[in-house]
């Protein structure tokens, strides 16, 4: 039985193709959402707990006043962000931000939610995720990837740099697609996201970057990302005023980032979740921030496989359901 609120039309998937990035209306039910937001604040509520979260609006203060000691205390986790600090601070290129010095909102961060948090490990395997993927990508079958959460909240400066999730990811291959799903109305005003229609088109690999400013992450390999920030209106960017039940889906080398929050009351809450067609392959990059819940390393070429990457859908179990 199908875990959608409505079928995906042949016209979203070719949008998907085309341009790289597709907007699904009310394909979630709401108490479908009602689950995923509970997920979220969990995972918000227990970010202490997680050596993957970050609030990035402490760190970038951290950085701006050279608080060696915040910078320290948080590089025992997933980054050495007293070098990545010092990376940033070399290079001298600013932090992105709408919004001034007395903003106050926080932009928060995790990574691999799914591997501790029994509900939201349920949301990715068992919830509408591997259905939507499954429909645009095609092929026989849908490996989840990976999930992160990205929170903003009211009167947070941060912008979200323009990047290609692509470099970030140890794998080669066309068929990973991203499901942002937000549990909040979200506009541009408290931070939609932007992406530049067509960009994964090329194939084009571009190196990654800090996450709130245009600084290439330490020793990353790629083409160097154009200042989009700088220079919007030479763009093809579009982007959604959203609303809890909508999910926006991006093919994973399309370019896209999203403003602060300026809202004074609206929070934005919004799950990212990854899948993996039949073609994708692991793809070692060294760069590549490190999954620290991962409990085995694949080789060079191998199919994505194995505890980490589940088979959340298969076309002959789904033939087999109808
Ligand atoms: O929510 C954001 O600001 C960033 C989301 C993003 O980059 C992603 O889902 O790949």
């Amino acid at each position: 039985m199908s875990k959608l609120a409505r079928p995906i039309t042949k016209d979203e998937i070719a949008a998907y193709n085309l341009a790289g990035v597709v907007l699904l209306r009310g394909i979630i039910d709401l108490p479908t959402v009602n689950t995923l937001r509970r997920c979220i604040d969990e995972a918000v509520r227990t970010m202490h707990d997680s050596p993957s979260g970050y609030n990035l609006s402490q760190l970038t203060r951290a950085i701006e006043n050279y608080d060696k000691s915040t910078l320290q205390a948080e590089s025992e986790g997933q980054h050495n962000v007293a070098a990545i600090a010092e990376h940033i601070l070399s290079t001298g290129k600013p932090f992105l931000f709408d919004g001034d010095e007395a903003s106050k909102g926080s932009f928060l961060l995790d990574t691999g939610i799914a591997s501790r948090l029994r509900e939201f490990r349920r949301f990715t395997l068992n919830g509408p995720g591997p259905e939507i993927a499954a429909s645009l990508l095609g092929g026989n079958k849908v490996n989840f990837f990976g999930d992160q959460i990205f929170v903003k909240e009211p009167g947070t400066r941060e912008r979200t740099a323009f990047h290609q999730d692509a470099t970030y990811f140890e794998i080669d291959g066309d068929q990973c697609c991203v499901l942002w799903i937000p549990v909040d109305p979200v506009t541009m005003e408290n931070g939609t996201m932007l992406y530049v229609r067509g960009s994964h088109r090329a194939g084009t690999l571009y190196q990654p970057n800090v996450f709130v400013s245009q600084t290439p992450l330490p020793g990353a390999e790629g083409e160097p990302l154009p200042d989009i920030e700088g220079h919007m209106a030479d763009y093809d960017i579009v982007h959604f005023d959203v609303e809890p039940g909508d999910v926006i889906v991006h093919h994973y080398r399309t370019i896209h980032g999203a403003g602060g929050n300026n809202s004074r009351y609206q929070v934005r809450r919004a799950a990212s979740l990854r899948y993996c067609g039949d073609d994708i392959h692991f793809r070692t990059r060294p760069w590549a921030p490190r999954q620290l819940h991962h409990t085995q390393r694949l080789n060079e070429g191998d199919p994505l496989d194995g505890p980490d990457f589940p088979v959340a859908w298969t076309r002959r179990h789904s033939q087999q359901a109808a």
